[in-house]
């Protein structure tokens, strides 16, 4: 395809790779190379018919104001929580985002995090290299086969997890807004109940403000003190100071954490905390999906441009990752 005319803005960052496709296909403009954003938005906002934009700075409502020719919000990543639906609504803007083909990764990810907190995987890796072994047998650990898994949201990763986890003989069940009648798993209405009978907690519910501290003291109270917390969703979901208080006070035994409420910064409680595996948002970033997720970024746009339609549009708002 040679070169458009199509003027695209890019707020946040793609991988340098293929940030180059985008400005070889269209009049490509990373918003973070202007020194005075508003100031250039004021002047070059309206040209912008196009919006790329990541699942972790998305778009909120002062840039969409900003765009007024906006047509298209391409956003890589399942989540789009970081992206003002409602001004995205109002305006009739078409947004896509990049479902299934993370989802894969994501959920190797989420028993990955899993196991390591279980079983230690970490501490026993500084436990090797500081020499410690030479000294004494590093501590036994919690068994992760054969155990109680709790997934919170069973959108497609709550699935995929939900699948790996079988192939761990796990006894499964979920919670999320409504039972979903073609799965086998057990639905649990209170999260509350969920959290009391598993071992293992797993967050894979949208971000957003439906979910926003949907684990709080209560469902890590009722998640026990031999329970442990694993988050691969968004921050957001869980309630962060009492999450800490909980893993302070032994009222949890550990936790996994890919995400935070307001990452990159992690609080200095939880860096203190050797319960906790902290993984710095990394559940989809392997070479292959991020390639399957730009690529799907830029069909998207290909396609909005072409016949107006979009791949994988967001259709509803709270859909599921
Ligand atoms: C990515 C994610 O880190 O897809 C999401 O919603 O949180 C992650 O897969 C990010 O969004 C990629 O841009």
């Amino acid at each position: 395809m040679s070169k458009s005319q199509i003027e695209i803005l890019l707020n946040g960052r793609l991988s340098p790779d293929f940030e180059s496709v985008l400005a070889a296909e269209f009049d490509l403009c990373p918003l973070r190379q202007q020194h005075d954003r508003s100031e250039f938005l004021k002047v070059h906002g309206r040209k912008f018919k196009g919006l790329v934009t990541n699942g972790i700075v998305g778009a909120d409502a002062d840039l969409i104001a900003a765009l007024p020719s906006l047509q298209v919000i391409a956003s890589r990543g399942v989540g789009y929580d970081k992206i003002d639906l409602e001004a995205v609504k109002n305006r009739g803007i078409a947004l896509s985002n990049t479902p299934d083909v993370l989802t894969d990764c994501v959920a190797d990810m989420a028993l990955g995090a899993l196991i390591a907190v279980a079983r230690g995987l970490i501490l026993a890796d500084r436990y090797v290299r500081r020499g410690d072994w030479l000294q004494q047998k590093f501590p036994l650990k919690t068994k992760v086969s054969r155990k109680k898994l709790g997934v919170v949201g069973m959108g497609r990763i709550g699935r995929a997890v939900a699948r790996r986890a079988a192939g761990f003989d796990m006894d499964i069940r979920y919670h999320s807004r409504m039972p979903k009648a073609e799965l086998s798993w057990s639905y649990m209405d209170s999260l509350c109940d969920l959290a009391h009978w598993a071992d293992f907690l797993m967050i894979c519910t949208p971000g957003g403000v439906e979910t926003r501290h949907l684990v709080g003291a209560g469902v890590l109270m009722a998640l026990g003190p031999k329970g442990i917390l694993i988050n691969v969703a968004r921050g957001s979901v869980v309630d962060e100071s009492a999450l800490i208080q909980a893993l302070v006070k032994g009222q949890i035994a550990g936790a996994a954490l890919d995400v935070f409420e307001n990452e990159p910064r992690v609080p200095d409680q939880l860096l203190a905390l050797e319960q906790v595996v902290l993984l710095p948002h990394i559940a989809s970033s392997t070479h292959e999906t991020f390639a399957a997720m730009e690529n799907l970024v830029l069909e998207n746009l290909q396609s909005f441009f072409c016949n107006g339609h979009l791949v994988t549009p967001v259709n509803e708002v709270g859909g599921q990752l």
